[in-house]
């Protein structure tokens, strides 16, 4: 375990080998799909940086100006040595954001991307050099090695999980991580987790079709990505960004559309697509306070709390472990 004088860091980075089962067995599905864990490339994490910034992207700037007002009222209700473990570090704006308020003993940061992990760790030690900072390249999907938090002596822990993330995972997904949250936060702990609230389909639209065509870029990085970690041909030219809001699911659906028929082939695997046949990328659930407080108990967790802004745009939920 390599550790630096100013944070340690904890390598559980899955086998890459894992990285071409999912594209095959996401290719070799009636329905092709792709999971979009796989955006986030050091690529993927600059184009979704840029999309944070996009004036039609709002959850970004809704959610940085939620915390800003309310950071201490969360840190009140969290209380003195906790202990944050986030899931997820992004650019580490919101998340000092937090710990400014939070004061914890520790902060432990999880993330498949293992470059940004890094930086945004590391940024955060230098600014809170007080605080126990651990930065952990694991999978957070999958079960955490509970132990490695144990040893962080903190009086509570309280699991954080911004950035409406949540919504990239289907219903059943949402259950199990929230569950999975709930045990990681363990005796007297909590969670606060940003969620993206329904609003009228026009919003969603534009928020997911900007005009600079960077979600689109977004999307289509990961056929680059497959081209170049697992010796893909894909053709960029001849697929094309699509995202749609589904009512009745409540999801953002993002796809890439074949533009003509076409044989693709990936680590010697090939696959057929038909014209307008896609690869559907990711879902982007969007949920009222009332349904994601109904999954939240459904998982164990007692909402206690939660901040909306006034547009009515973003929700911050703050869960509690029963005692
Ligand atoms: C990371 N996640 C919450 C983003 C979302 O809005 O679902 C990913 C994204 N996809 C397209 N634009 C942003």
């Amino acid at each position: 375990m390599p550790s630096s004088a100013r944070y340690e860091y904890h390598d559980l980075k899955p086998a890459a080998a894992s990285f071409l089962d999912d594209v095959v067995t996401g290719l070799s599905a009636p329905r092709k799909t792709l999971s979009p864990k796989y955006f986030y490339d050091t690529r993927g994490s600059q184009l979704f940086d840029a999309i944070c910034e996009l004036p039609e992207y709002y959850p970004t700037r809704t959610e940085l100006a939620m915390l800003e007002a309310c950071a201490p009222e969360m840190a009140e209700r969290i209380g003195p040595k906790s202990g944050i473990v986030e899931y997820g570090s992004g650019s580490g704006r919101k998340t000092a954001i937090l710990i400014r308020a939070v004061r914890p003993l520790a902060y432990v940061a999880i993330d498949i991307s293992g470059e940004q992990l890094r930086a945004a760790v590391a940024g955060l030690a230098a600014a809170f050099p007080e605080v126990h900072m651990v930065a952990m390249c694991a999978d957070y999907t999958r079960k955490l090695p509970l132990q490695k938090l144990d040893a962080l002596d903190a009086r509570s822990r309280v699991v954080y999980f911004p950035g409406s993330t949540i919504g990239n995972f289907t219903v059943p997904e949402a259950l199990a991580f929230l569950r999975n949250a709930r045990e990681v936060a363990g005796a007297r702990g909590s969670m606060l987790v940003g969620v993206d609230l329904k609003k009228p389909p026009g919003l969603l639209h534009a928020a997911y079709n900007d005009a600079q065509g960077v979600t689109a870029a977004f999307n289509l990085n990961v056929l680059h990505r497959i081209n170049r970690e697992l010796h893909g041909d894909f053709d960029l030219e001849a697929f094309e960004h699509r995202a749609h809001y589904d009512a009745e699911a409540g999801r953002i659906e993002m796809h890439l559309v074949s533009t003509r028929d076409q044989e693709v082939s990936v680590a010697g695997h090939r696959f057929a697509f038909a014209a307008g046949e896609t690869i559907h990328t990711e879902n982007s659930y969007k949920y009222s306070v009332d349904e994601f407080q109904a999954l939240a108990r459904e998982a164990g967790f007692e909402p206690v709390h939660c901040w909306v802004d006034d547009a009515r745009l973003f929700s911050i939920h703050y869960l509690t472990v029963p005692a």
